[in-house]
Formats: C-alpha cells, structure tokens, sequence
C-alpha cells in the first residue's frame, strides 16, 4: 500500500477524515468504532494532551495484522503453505507464513517514526529502527506468528505484541532497552487469526477486543472491557508432558480432575498459546505450560509470549505466575529466554499456588 494511500486509510480508520460512519450503526446508539479511534477516544480521556502518537503505533500493528490475516485466510490456495525450509534462532523449522508475518510487522512498525526498537521471536538481535537519533521512544517485542506449526492444518494461529518505552538517554546501545519487567509494559496485545480475526489489546486500562470487518478493513470494537471469569471449568496442558512436570503440578492436575471441589473440569488444547489463551480470556479455567523435561525452563518466551499475556490477564481480572513468581515481576536477563506459563482465573491460579506452597513446605 502506498505510503499516501495509507495515510488516508489511518486518517480514515481514525474517523478523522470520514464525516460519518463508514458503515452506518445496525441499531439506534450503537455506533462503529475502530480501534485507532477506541484507541485515541482513551487516551483523550485520560491524557487529553495525548498527540495521538500511540494510535499511529497501534496503526502499525493493524496493518501489518491485517496484511497477515489476508494471507493466512488464503494459505492453502498460495504457495505459503509450508516450510520455508530454513530453521531460525529457536532452532524450529520456519514456515512461510512466519516470514511474511515477521517481514510485515518489521516494516510496517519500522517506518512508524516513533518505534525505535524491535525485537522478534524470528530475529535473534533486536533491529533498531532508529529514523532520528532523537526519536522512536517506543519498543515493539513481537511473535509475529504464534502457533505457526498449526497453520498447515487450518488451526488457528496468533500475533503476540509488546509494547515499551525506550530509555532516551541510552544512546549507545538501544536494543539492551529491551529487557524490561513486564510490569514496565505500556500496552500488550494478540491478534487470533481464527474463524474470525481478532485484536485484543491493554494500555492498562482494561482489556478490548476488536473484530476485523473485511467489508471495511478495519478493527471493530466488539468486545470492550473483557472479564476474565473468577473461576471457569476448563483446563488447558500438553498432557503428553504432565509425567515430567513438577509434583505440585501433578498434584494440581489430578485434584482438578477428581472432581472434589465439585466442578467436573474438561480438557481443551490447541496448541497455540493465543487460541489456547483467548479461550481462557472468555470462559476462565487454567493453561499451564510447566517446566518439563525437554523444557525444564518451560517452553514459552518471557518478554514477547508470558508478559503480554499476563499483562492482558491481569487487566481482565485473572492472574499469571511461573509457579512461584508473578510473571510481571520477572527480571529479564536474555531476550528469547523462557519461562513456565500458568495464567488463568483467579480460583484455579490460587488453588495452584496453595499446591505449590504445599510441596515446597514438605
Ligand atoms: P507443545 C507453539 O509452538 C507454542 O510456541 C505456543 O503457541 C504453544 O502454546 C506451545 O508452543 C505448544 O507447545 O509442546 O504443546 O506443542
């Protein structure tokens, strides 16, 4: 798309550019909000100096998802399908999909001015994208395709977004302003890319999900102010590991299975950490990726999977912990290093927690 054509669409997509809705309101009261606009309609409220300058950010970030969207919702028919025959810094196989998704977010945060540093799963530095040495005061930490290993059997995959602040004082090596606590996040968010396209996103005032209308090409708000619920009656692991997880997990599992608290819990697992955990967001329970003995640091990444995620779980109610410390609190020493994942509900994080605390008191 060109750069003017483009400006136009995110003029648009504000609303700022389009005199009325784009499509007129299916009822009385209600009325269609993209995210840039939900976006910049918060920031106004809350920070009414606000130049907006986040909303062109997150216009990065709905671009480039929806340039992804296009792509997987085609997969089978173009020749992404597949393995792109190379293996990339975690060692896995890289599929197609995963480098047009890398390459579109890359570029298209890349020219936003205010992003000065991005780091992905798929590249094992962090690129500076530093246009003016005085600007880009935000970092982008991204997956840019979750789950990926499912995309040739039509599952659903994910993008897994962070963002930061950079230190502007750190001149010499910006790409070291990554490793930052979670807690030091100022937005989170995923793209599920299933039977339908969904942005869901944090600026630490609530969790908001969006529905990408193809009819307009824009991010919907149809979801604000998600709630994780208290408590729900599903769980979510790999059981193929749970001989090899630690015994209070073990322990956990097997008292959620028995029923004793009265709830009958049901398994579901997908396999990619943005479906299993969208689930999760909606109907509560628990997904565990505990330490195992082919991951014994646990398998998923701290600063572009577990702490968006957990911010987005805290946000909405529930809770995110590596079995003994909040996921938010966890000090990042290496950019791709991973961590234990349990995030879910409030009742079945604390039941785990009491089993955790149980064992290591023996
Ligand atoms: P396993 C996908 O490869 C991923 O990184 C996450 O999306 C997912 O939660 C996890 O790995 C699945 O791992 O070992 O159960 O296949």
């Amino acid at each position: 798309m060109l750069k003017d054509e483009h400006s136009a669409a995110v003029v648009d997509d504000l609303g700022l550019g389009a005199p009325k809705p784009a499509v007129p309101p299916n009822e009385p009261g209600t009325q269609l909000i993209t995210a840039e606009q939900f976006i910049l309609q918060q920031r106004m409220a809350r920070f009414p100096t606000t130049s907006g300058e986040f909303s062109w950010l997150l216009s990065g970030i709905t671009l480039a998802t929806k340039m992804v969207a296009a792509q997987v919702r085609r997969a089978g028919l173009t020749s992404l399908l597949g393995s792109a025959g190379e293996i990339n810094v975690q060692g896995e196989t890289v599929q197609r999909l995963d480098v047009f998704a890398n390459q579109a977010l890359l570029h298209c945060l890349g020219n936003r001015g205010n992003v000065g540093v991005l780091a992905s799963e798929e590249n094992e530095q962090p690129v500076i994208a530093l246009q003016d040495p005085e600007g880009g005061k935000y970092i982008v930490v991204f997956d840019p395709l979750d789950g990926s290993s499912n995309i040739d059997v039509n599952v659903n995959v994910g993008t897994i977004f962070s963002i930061m602040r950079r230190d502007m004082s750190n001149t010499s090596d910006p790409g070291a302003d990554v490793l930052q606590q979670g807690t030091r996040q100022i937005a989170a968010g995923y793209v599920v890319y299933g039977s339908s396209t969904m942005l869901v996103y944090t600026t630490g005032d609530g969790v908001h999900g969006f529905t990408l209308d193809p009819a307009i090409g824009a991010y919907v708000l149809s979801h604000p102010n998600m709630q994780m619920p208290d408590r729900g009656n599903l769980y979510s692991t790999n059981e193929a590991n749970a001989d090899s997880y630690p015994e209070y997990c073990r322990r956990f599992l097997h008292w959620l299975k028995s029923g004793e608290d009265g709830t009958a819990y049901s398994s579901r697992y997908i396999g990619s950490l943005v479906a299993d955990f969208h689930r999760t967001l909606l109907k509560g329970g628990i997904f565990l990726y505990p330490p195992t003995s082919q991951y014994p640091k646990g398998k998923l990444r701290l600063l572009y999977e577990a702490n968006p995620i957990a911010m987005l779980a805290e946000q909405a109610g529930g809770r995110a912990s590596d079995g003994q410390n909040r996921i938010l609190d966890i000090e990042p020493t290496d950019l791709h290093q991973r961590v234990p994942l349990f995030v879910g509900s409030r009742y079945e994080m604390d039941r785990l927690e009491e089993f955790a605390r149980r064992m290591k008191m023996r």
